[in-house]
């Protein structure tokens, strides 16, 4: 009988292929006779097409085509869909503009797919590419979110450049709280774009096979059957059984890789044409310049109070970017992911939101690591602390005269939002005692003597991960259900294969999902092997995002492996000769009651696959799949409290200290949940005092297209985070787990700008709040002493 596993921070069994350089990649993977695509992307940010000249590529050595959007519309490859319907103020859909793989017509922004050059090597495949000349019109581009509505036309379908004016809530209810409110504080929010860096730049290689007319894609995918289905339903018309996607190791994704983009599009299209395997690996500056971008919102966010600080209504009103394109998820992201987070962990009972989504001559954007929630918590978070400084409220004070209580779950948001279970009280008291909150004054004092502005900050957040209900989402526009497949495969000798849809790249779901398997059936973790990221060996799947991987894909294995100990039942009430209601099963033992007589599942697998002596009825093999689609989102929550030292004198920010108390429900593995929150809190604090997309107004060039100009945060800017759990387990799977994968960077934004709003004892600053803009301010202040 094994240790219970479960709860155990066990180290991660993938680590040891994937650090000692035993991953296999994309780029890993060498097809006979592959060929190499580079694209020409647009130099410009707006113009029409007027030529494209191909001849001096085709003369170059070893090009062996030249290819643009004719050529792949020639084939009728249709445009790559936006799979979330939302409905505007009027009923009308989203203006669902066409984006197709090699762009035909107009170049939409900077690093647009225009044309593709296949040749014998990368680097003859680059020097084609720089030969190809491109002749535009050009048109004023539209960059500034601000009033992007008056600028130039992007799409034909989309007047104004509105893809939808979309709203939740009723205006005339908020707009009656208004009125009578006694306080009412409102304050105008940016939230910066952010542009995905994963360790992997994406990669594609396409295979055609033409005696079986089928097609295999090696993709970066954080989901390759929902790749597969796009790439077979809306773009190719290929029948699904003819396209085989893998995603092998994948160096990271935060979101980003959920797509599908032109470029494995165009690979997939190219296979044929050249009948040679044609791979593409993108560099740094195609990450920058063509990977979808993430936030980008310009908000106003009014908050209505009585005279005792008690929430009565929120209003909301924010331009969110598009980007020249819709990427597969867009539209969902500023508003059901969005705006269904406004209540946060409080009591408002009446909220009103209006979302504006618009496109400009910027990359396409779409979820990145929280999408839609980190900028909910950074805007309810930034105006509850703001409104408790205009009340002269404590800021925890306010906090807990609003939570909602643990007597009131199942709570009912007036956002759709059906919360089942927390605790926030507890959260905020454990973290207040990780930081010691009230010994905060004298460090402040302390903090002073040395020439330092010291300041404290803390968020309360939730989300809502572990995405979703098939029905709700359905009912919010989503064209695809959100359920999950798990299969366990037992073999003879009583090892397992788990075949999961979802798709792990770097969350360690090869131990957590090993150790769920392990403690179910008593076998060692070494024997349960993880099978995910292969259209042809997994049934069926949805892939990764959301933080839904365990709360989702974990419970679908769970349905599995109970219906796999039924089957077993069976098999050993054959075995034992006893009746199957007889049969008990616990801890990798099937026992007959009040007996010592029992059989191992490993026994009963290897009877499973050798049923000499079956009677007639019993089904030989251990093999059971479930699909389990969740009753509701999870609803991680908790508290983070970070202080920081700001030098007057050079603008120079160090966080000193930070403590970041969650609640995940049941912890599989606490080791990696850490993992998880330190990664999520590097990029929340990256986005709030680093990071920054930023095109040129005037050029639409992207002026941060390199790590030179795009700001990470680097292990050294980092604190030595402090993390501590409370734990409310979900109450509608199988495991009482709730997501773990984008608390961090849900929590970090606004805790660190609240304290440096306190350090500097101002109202507020725009993310991010970069040394030099903390810097002015100081000296500002120092001036005005
Ligand atoms: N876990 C656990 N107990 C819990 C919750 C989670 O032990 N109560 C474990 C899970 O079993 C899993 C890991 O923590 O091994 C993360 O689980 P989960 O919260 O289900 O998130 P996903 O696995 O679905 O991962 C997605 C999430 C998202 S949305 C982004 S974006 C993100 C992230 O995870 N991208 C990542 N973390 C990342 N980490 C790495 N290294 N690389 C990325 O691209």
């Amino acid at each position: 009988m094994n240790d219970m596993l479960v709860g155990k921070p066990l180290k991660r069994k993938e680590d040891q292929r994937l650090l000692t350089g035993k991953g296999r990649y994309v780029d890993d993977i060498r097809r006979p006779g592959e060929t190499y695509a580079v694209f020409v992307r647009s130099p410009v940010a707006h113009g029409t097409i007027k030529s494209i000249n191909k001849e001096a590529a085709l003369a170059a050595p070893g090009v062996l085509g030249v290819f643009t959007g004719e050529d792949i519309q020639r084939d009728d490859w249709g445009s790559i869909p936006c799979g979330w319907v939302v409905t505007d103020r009027k009923g009308e859909p989203h203006k669902a503009v066409p984006h197709y793989a090699l762009t035909p017509d107009r170049a939409r922004y900077v690093g647009d797919h225009l044309a593709v050059v296949v040749a014998e090597t990368y680097e003859q495949a680059r020097d084609g590419a720089e030969l190809v000349e491109i002749d535009f019109d050009e048109l004023e581009p539209v960059i500034n979110l601000a009033n992007a509505l008056e600028g130039e036309q992007i799409h034909d379908l989309a007047p104004q450049n509105l893809c939808y004016d979309w709203e939740l809530g009723s205006r005339t209810e908020i707009d009656a709280i208004f009125e009578t409110a006694h306080h009412i504080t409102s304050l105008d929010l940016v939230n910066n774009r952010l542009v995905p860096n994963a360790m992997e730049p994406r990669a594609a290689i396409a295979e055609y096979d033409s005696g079986l007319d089928s097609y295999t894609l090696w993709s970066t995918s954080q989901n390759p059957h929902m790749l597969r289905w796009m790439l077979s339903g809306s773009v190719t018309g290929i029948p699904e059984t003819k396209i085989r996607v893998i995603a092998p190791d994948v160096g990271g994704g935060f979101g980003m890789k959920i797509y599908c983009y032109p470029e494995e599009t165009t690979c997939l299209w190219l296979s044929k044409m050249i009948d040679r395997p044609v791979r593409w690996t993108g560099d740094r500056s195609e990450s920058f310049l063509a990977d979808t971008h993430a936030r980008d919102h310009l908000t106003t966010v009014d908050l209505a109070l009585d005279k005792d600080g008690t929430f009565l209504g929120m209003k909301i009103d924010t331009t969110a970017n598009m980007g020249a394109y819709l990427s597969n998820y867009a539209t969902s992201i500023p508003t059901y992911f969005y705006a269904t987070l406004f209540a946060g962990c409080y009591k408002t009972p009446v909220i009103y939101s209006n979302v504006r989504a618009v496109f400009t001559n910027t990359s396409p954007v779409d979820a990145y690591r929280g999408a839609g929630r980190p900028e909910a918590a950074y805007l309810i978070e930034r105006v509850v602390d703001v409104a408790a400084h205009e009340m002269g409220l404590d800021p925890i004070e306010i906090r807990r005269r609003n939570f909602i209580k643990p007597a009131d779950f199942p709570y009912q948001t007036p956002v759709h939002l059906t919360y089942d279970i927390g605790d926030y009280d507890a959260s905020l008291d454990e973290a207040l005692r990780m930081i010691d909150y009230d010994g905060f004054p004298a460090r402040r004092e302390e903090a002073k003597s040395r020439g330092k502005l010291r300041g404290i900050g803390l968020a309360c957040y939730i989300e809502a991960c572990g995405v979703a209900p098939s029905q709700l989402i359905g009912k919010m526009g989503a064209g695809a259900g959100l359920w999950e497949s798990g299969q366990i495969r037992f073999n003879a000798t009583g090892t397992a294969f788990v075949l999961t849809g979802t798709h792990g790249h770097g969350q360690g779901h090869e131990t957590t999902f090993g150790q769920i398997v392990a403690d179910m059936f008593g076998i060692p973790i070494e024997d349960v092997e993880l099978i995910h990221g292969d259209t042809s060996q997994v049934p069926m799947g949805m892939g990764t995002y959301g933080s839904r991987s365990l709360a989702v894909g974990g419970s679908a294995i769970v349905r599995a492996g109970e219906k796999v100990i039924e089957k077993g039942r069976k098999i050993a009430a054959h075995m034992l000769e006893a009746s199957v209601v007889d049969i008990e099963f616990e801890q990798g033992l099937y026992s007959v009651t009040g007996t010592n007589k029992s059989v191992t599942i490993k026994e009963v697998a290897e009877r499973a696959y050798v049923p000499l002596d079956y009677p007639e009825g019993l089904e030989p093999g251990l093999d059971e799949t479930a699909f389990y689609d969740p009753g509701n989102f999870t609803y991680p929550a908790g508290t983070h409290i970070c202080e920081v030292e700001i030098d007057p004198r050079t603008g120079v920010l160090e966080i000193v200290d930070w403590v970041a108390v969650d609640d995940f429900g049941t912890v599989i593995n606490p080791m990696i949940v850490e993992g998880q929150i330190h990664g999520g809190l590097a990029q929340g604090i990256g986005q709030a005092i680093m990071e920054n997309g930023v095109y040129d107004p005037e050029s639409g060039q992207l002026i941060t297209g390199s790590f030179m100009d795009y700001c990470m945060p680097r292990a050294d800017d980092l604190p030595k985070f402090r993390v501590g759990y409370t734990c409310t387990p979900c109450t509608h799977n199988p495991l009482g787990a709730k997501g773990a994968g984008e608390a961090g960077c849900i929590a970090a934004p606004p805790t660190l700008i609240n304290a440096i709003v306190n350090a500097l004892e101002i109202r507020h600053i725009d993310m991010p709040a970069t040394g030099e803009k903390l810097w002015r301010i100081a000296k500002d202040k120092i001036a005005a002493e």
